[in-house]
C-alpha cells in the first residue's frame, strides 16, 4: 500500500506520532494508500523549516525565484500522465479531465506567477520637489496554505505559486481526502532542487494539522479554499492572532437563461457547467433560472442531454462523470435530493446512487440530477450541494430573474444567457457575484480578480491580486533638500 510522507525541510519524513490515515479510492471504495495523520508537532517542524529558509529565499532576485517556478512547471508537465492518474484515483474525476484541465492548469499556475512577479510594480508619489514617497512590497514570511479536495493540485498550486513568487516560504496542508498529487508535487520540488524549507507539505486532518497551522504564531497569513462553515471556524481562530486571511469558499451559482438566448449554446454549456467534475467545482452552476416562455422547451432538451451523460469508470475515456469524492459526500448529496423529494419538488432525472458496473459497485457514484422547483426558497435552492444536482426554476421578467439569482447567502459566480447586450450588461451589474460569465462559462484569464461576494469568500486572488495578498506594502517618505547638490 502506498504510504505518503510529509515533506519538511527538503526531506520526506514520517509523522512524529507515527499515526496514519487510510486513503480511499472513490472508484471502488477500497483503501489504496495511507497519509500522515500529522499533529501540531509536525506543523511546528514544518513552520520552523520555512522560517529558517525565508531570509535567503526572499533575498533572491525575482528572476531567480521565477526560474525555480518555471522548472517546477516543466517538471510537472513532463509527468502529466502520472499526475493525472494520481488525481483521478484520489478524487474520482475521469482521468481525461485531470489530463485536460487540472494538471495543465497547475503547470500554468507556476508559469503564470513566474512571469507575474517580474512585472509587479511598486508606486511613487512626488509630494514636492524635495519630498518623495515610494512604496515597497515585502513578503510576509511563512504562508499557511490550506486546500480542498475537489481540484487538489489546481487549487494547491494556485496558492503555492504566488506565495513563493512573492518571496514567502510556505507550509501547505492539502485535503486529507486527496493527498496524492500534493505528494507528487513534493517529489518535483525535491527534483528541481528548490532550497530546503522553502515549501513544506504536511498531510493530515483539518481540525488537527490544519488548525495547528492556522494558530501557529509564526504564520502571519492564511490562504484557505474550502467550505463556508469551515472558514467560520478558521476565522474565529485567526482573528485574535491578527492574521491576513484569504477565503475562497462555496457557491450556489445561478444561470439566468433568457428566451432570446442562443439555445444550443446555452444547453451545451450549461450541461457542462452543471456536471463537470461531478458538479464538485465551486464555480459549477447549481440553479438554472429560465424565462417562463422558454421553460418547457429548455427543460425538455436539457433533461434529454443530461440523461445522455455517462457516469462510469473514471479510467474510461468515455465517462463524463466519475464517482463523488467520498462515501460521506455521496450520502450528503443523496440526503439533499431525498429531502427535496419529500418537500414535493419533482426529480426530472437522476436522483439516485448508480453502479456503472459490478466491479465498481462499492464506488461512490451518483446520477446527474435535475430537480424542478417553482420558487427560490427551498433548501435545495439555498444550500451548496457541491455535487451533480441542479434545479430548474422559472422567472417572469428581468427583475424576478435578478431577485431569484441574488436570493442566497452565496455570491461566487453567475452566468447570463441572452443576446441583448443591455440586459447582459445590467444583469452583470445587478447580480451579487464575484465572477460573471455572459454566454460562456469557465473562460479564465489568470490576471483578473477571482473571489466571492457575501458568504462565498474574502479577498481576491489572481494576477497582481494574489501578489498583493502575499505581500505587505509600506510607504517610505524621503525629504531631499538641496543643501548638498
Ligand atoms: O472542505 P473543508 P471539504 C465546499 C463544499 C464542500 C464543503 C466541504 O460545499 O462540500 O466545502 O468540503 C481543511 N482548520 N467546498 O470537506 O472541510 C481540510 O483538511 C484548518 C468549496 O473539502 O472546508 C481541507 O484541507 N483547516 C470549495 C480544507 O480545509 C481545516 C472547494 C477544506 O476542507 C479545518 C471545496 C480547520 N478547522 C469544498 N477543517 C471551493 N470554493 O472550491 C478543515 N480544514
Amino acid at each position: 500500500m502506498d504510504r505518503i510522507l510529509n515533506y519538511i525541510d527538503g526531506a520526506f519524513v514520517p509523522p512524529l506520532a507515527g499515526q496514519y490515515l487510510d486513503n480511499h479510492e472513490p472508484r471502488t471504495g477500497a483503501v489504496y494508500g495511507q497519509l500522515p495523520d500529522s499533529t501540531a508537532a509536525d506543523v511546528d517542524r514544518a513552520v520552523a523549516a520555512a522560517k529558517a529558509a525565508f531570509p535567503a529565499w526572499q533575498a533572491l532576485k525575482r528572476q531567480e525565484r521565477a526560474q525555480y517556478l518555471y522548472k517546477i512547471a516543466d517538471a510537472i508537465e513532463k509527468k502529466l500522465d502520472l499526475f493525472a492518474k494520481a488525481e483521478s484515483r484520489d478524487q474520482g474525476k475521469p482521468i481525461h479531465l485531470a489530463r485536460s484541465m487540472d494538471i495543465p492548469r497547475a503547470v500554468e499556475n507556476f508559469r503564470f506567477f513566474a512571469g507575474a512577479i517580474l512585472h509587479q510594480q511598486e508606486k511613487a508619489f512626488q509630494t514636492s520637489p524635495e519630498v518623495l514617497n515610494y512604496t515597497r512590497r515585502e513578503p510576509m514570511g511563512v504562508a499557511g496554505l490550506i486546500s480542498p479536495w475537489n481540484l487538489p493540485l489546481y487549487l494547491l498550486t494556485w496558492k503555492i505559486a504566488p506565495a513563493l513568487a512573492a518571496g514567502n516560504t510556505a507550509v501547505a496542508k492539502p485535503s486529507e481526502l486527496t493527498p496524492a498529487t500534493a505528494f507528487l508535487l513534493a517529489e518535483v520540488l525535491d527534483e528541481v532542487g528548490l532550497p530546503k524549507g522553502v515549501c513544506n507539505l504536511v498531510f493530515g486532518l483539518g481540525e488537527k494539522a490544519g488548525d495547528a497551522l492556522v494558530a501557529h504564531p509564526d504564520v502571519p497569513l492564511i490562504s484557505f479554499t474550502g467550505g463556508t462553515e469551515t472558514a467560520a471556524v478558521i476565522g474565529r481562530r485567526a482573528a485574535p492572532l491578527y492574521k491576513k486571511i484569504s477565503f475562497e469558499l462555496g457557491g450556489k451559482n445561478p444561470a439566468l437563461i433568457f428566451a432570446d438566448c442562443d439555445l444550443d449554446a446555452a444547453l451545451a454549456t450549461t450541461v457542462r457547467s452543471s456536471f463537470l467534475n461531478q458538479g464538485e467545482i465551486c464555480l459549477c452552476t447549481s440553479r438554472l433560472f429560465v424565462e417562463e416562455s422558454l421553460l418547457p422547451k429548455f427543460t425538455e432538451l436539457f433533461v434529454e442531454r443530461v440523461r445522455q451523460l455517462k457516469v462510469g469508470d473514471p479510467e474510461s475515456q468515455d465517462s463524463f462523470m466519475g464517482p463523488l469524492v467520498s462515501a460521506e459526500h455521496q450520502d450528503k448529496v443523496a440526503g439533499f435530493v431525498q429531502r427535496a423529494r419529500t418537500q414535493g419538488h419533482r426529480v426530472l432525472c437522476g436522483g439516485e446512487r448508480v453502479t456503472p458496473q459490478k466491479s465498481l459497485e462499492k464506488g461512490y457514484y451518483f446520477a446527474p440530477t435535475v430537480i424542478s422547483t417553482d420558487d427560490a426558497s427551498p433548501e435545495i435552492m439555498q444550500q451548496e450541494v457541491f455535487g451533480p444536482v441542479v434545479t430548474i426554476t422559472p422567472f417572469r421578467d428581468y427583475a424576478d430573474a435578478v431577485c431569484k439569482a441574488n436570493s442566497t447567502r452565496y455570491g461566487l459566480a453567475a452566468t447570463i444567457w441572452t443576446r441583448n447586450l443591455e440586459r447582459a450588461h445590467h444583469a452583470a451589474a445587478d447580480i451579487k457575484a464575484g465572477q460573471i460569465w455572459v454566454n460562456t462559462w469557465m473562460l479564465r484569464d489568470l490576471r483578473v480578480p477571482f473571489g466571492g461576494m457575501k458568504d462565498s469568500g474574502i479577498g481576491r486572488e489572481g494576477g497582481d491580486y494574489s501578489l498583493e495578498f502575499y505581500t505587505e506594502e509600506k510607504n517610505i517618505c524621503l525629504q531631499l533638500g538641496r543643501n548638498q547638490l
